[in-house]
């Protein structure tokens, strides 16, 4: 009896946990040894009828994980953070380099490519998703829209 009690609150557990967004090709982009920040990208579909966002994630890897999206001026790509990334029902929102990001600020080790590291979502329904994410090299076709990502937070963002 009491293993079936067990089986039944795992089961309740991992129906409360389980996100309505589905999560593609996550990934979180390598950084050199002593860099303070990273990012993670992924795709969300939201396969629900109802608008739900992310509202925050974070990562045992870094101090903080915040909600950024570039925005693009005067020839410079500068990066701001936002209160939620929300996704409109039954579509698809796509995190990558240049675009919405998740920043990893404050890393507490560095984040060597091939890699796994965790990434919690948690988003506005109550539900949280746990991923175990790889870490890639994102450098490759980046050029200098990249070196100026870095240099902006290097600036910018002091970790807390
Ligand atoms: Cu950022």
């Amino acid at each position: 009896m009491k293993k079936l009690i067990t089986l039944v609150a795992a089961l309740t557990l991992s129906a409360s946990a389980f996100a309505e967004v589905v999560v593609d090709h996550p990934y979180a982009r390598a950084v050199p040894p002593g860099q303070p920040n990273s990012a993670a990208f992924m795709s969300l579909k939201n396969n629900s009828n109802e608008e739900i966002a992310l509202v925050s994630a974070s990562t045992s890897v870094a101090e903080v994980a915040e909600l950024h999206t570039h925005t693009h001026a005067d020839g410079v790509m500068k990066m701001r953070r936002i209160p939620q990334i929300t996704l409109q029902a039954n579509s698809e929102v796509e995190l990558k380099p240049g675009g919405l990001h998740i920043m990893l600020i404050g890393l507490k080790r560095d984040l060597a490519k091939d890699e796994m590291i965790d990434l919690t979502l948690n988003f506005s329904d109550g539900s949280s998703e746990k991923l175990d994410i790889q870490v890639m090299d994102v450098m490759a076709g980046m050029g200098n829209m990249k070196m100026q990502h870095d240099h902006d937070m290097n600036k910018n963002i002091q970790p807390q």
